[in-house]
């Protein structure tokens, strides 16, 4: 059995005010043409297929071309669902899709859902973990002492194992954050956890026993382990990401269970730029001619801020969405800089930004507390949702 690991689609989603879904529709037509060619038997999507729990119309449009397709292609398909997705709402008409060959699992409650799909050696089992808030999942059966994302997956790995008579061969597919993700898949730094900032992880060991685990999450490509990997979205979606690879997994079962996985690499439609430097120079410099089709973010190193910068910007890159000022004499914003990037909870985030702008006053107590009701009461609110 052939199967390609895709995640993290975010159908819908802007990319600093730019609409990219007629881009992302086109990497998904050569993912489909990626299915026909190298004979996928099983396409896998882990998580995060919309970017919003209430998406727009086109996006559901874009969802149905690109299941349809696939299924044309002579793939059955494996979903479930991420943070940002309403599982609810995924799984409307799922029961339809299922004659199709679309299995949409992603039942919080039943995190165990499987389909059993055959090769010529017999079935798999494709399980598919939704991703489980904490603080919904405590509601269910067995699930009281669940506080964090590594019970969640432990509690719902627990169900997976007392299914009765499973088949020899299973695969995972998991919505979470798991250990050891390497810096380099981490730049996204929207994808960190607003409850743990992050350090809530799962460890890959919750996850023995399955023949392949497909995780999404993370929009870098990342193999945690060679039975499990992330695969990363097929877009990029911060400028964080620039040049990173963006693909799929091509993963292969023999009758004895994983037989090996290949990355398969998916077209940039537009790749991202991000330029330092005075503006005078970006507009001059021959060495630039290639980011003129690029999405680009420009650090400005001008000590005045140049007037309408942005115009001017785009009078040489068209494509240029993002702009900041960094004078090149300002050591504080760089600080404040690296203080952001090794933040990991939303408190200390907003402690470097009132140090920088209060002049080395960070969070008083009160404000601390005020932004710790807020933000509890926000968490609480996802979870509810
Ligand atoms: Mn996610």
């Amino acid at each position: 059995m052939r199967i390609l690991h895709t995640s993290d689609w975010h159908l819908g989603r802007t990319f600093h005010g730019e609409r990219v879904l007629d881009a992302l529709r086109g990497v998904l037509d050569a993912l489909v043409a990626a299915v026909r060619e190298h004979g996928v038997d099983v396409v896998v999507v882990a998580g995060d297929v919309f970017d919003s729990t209430t998406p727009a119309a086109d996006a559901f449009a874009a969802l149905d071309d690109a299941l349809v397709a696939l299924a044309e292609a002579g793939a059955r398909v494996v979903v479930t669902s991420g943070n940002h997705d309403s599982a609810a709402r995924l799984r409307f008409q799922s029961r339809f899709a299922r004659l199709g060959g679309v299995h949409v699992l992603a039942d919080h409650e039943r995190p165990e859902s499987w389909v059993d799909l055959d090769d010529a050696h017999g079935p798999v089992r494709f399980h598919g973990i939704p991703y489980l808030e904490p603080a919904l999942v405590r509601r269910f059966e067995g699930a009281a002492e669940v506080r964090s994302q590594r019970d969640a997956i432990a509690w719902a790995m627990g169900r997976i194992r007392a299914v009765e008579g499973p088949p020899a061969r299973s695969v995972v597919v998991a919505h979470c954050f798991a250990a050891g993700v390497p810096d380099a898949a981490m730049a996204d730094d929207l994808e960190r956890d607003l409850t743990a900032g992050g350090l809530d992880v799962v460890p890959i060991e919750l996850f023995d026993g399955a023949d392949y685990v497909a995780l999404g999450h993370i929009h870098g490509r990342a193999a945690l382990a060679e039975r499990v990997r992330y695969s990363g979205a097929p877009l990029h979606y911060s400028f964080a990401e620039a040049g990173h690879p963006r693909g799929a997994w091509l993963v292969d079962l023999d009758a004895d269970g994983f037989a090996g996985a290949q990355w398969l690499e998916l077209p940039v439609p537009r790749p991202l730029r991000v330029l330092e430097g005075r503006l005078d120079e970006l507009l001059a410099d021959p060495g630039l001619a290639d980011a003129t089709g690029a999405w680009v973010s420009a650090r400005l190193t001008d000590t005045d801020r140049p007037l309408d910068a942005m115009r001017r910007l785009r009078s040489r890159f068209p494509h240029a969405l993002h702009l900041e000022f960094a004078p090149i004499d300002a050591p504080r914003v760089a600080d404040y800089r690296a203080r952001l990037a090794a933040a990991v909870t939303p408190e200390q985030r907003v402690d470097a930004f009132l140090e920088l702008v209060r002049d080395g006053d960070g969070l008083r107590p009160l404000e601390r507390e005020a932004l710790g009701e807020a933000l509890d009461a926000l968490v609480a609110e996802e979870a509810g949702r």
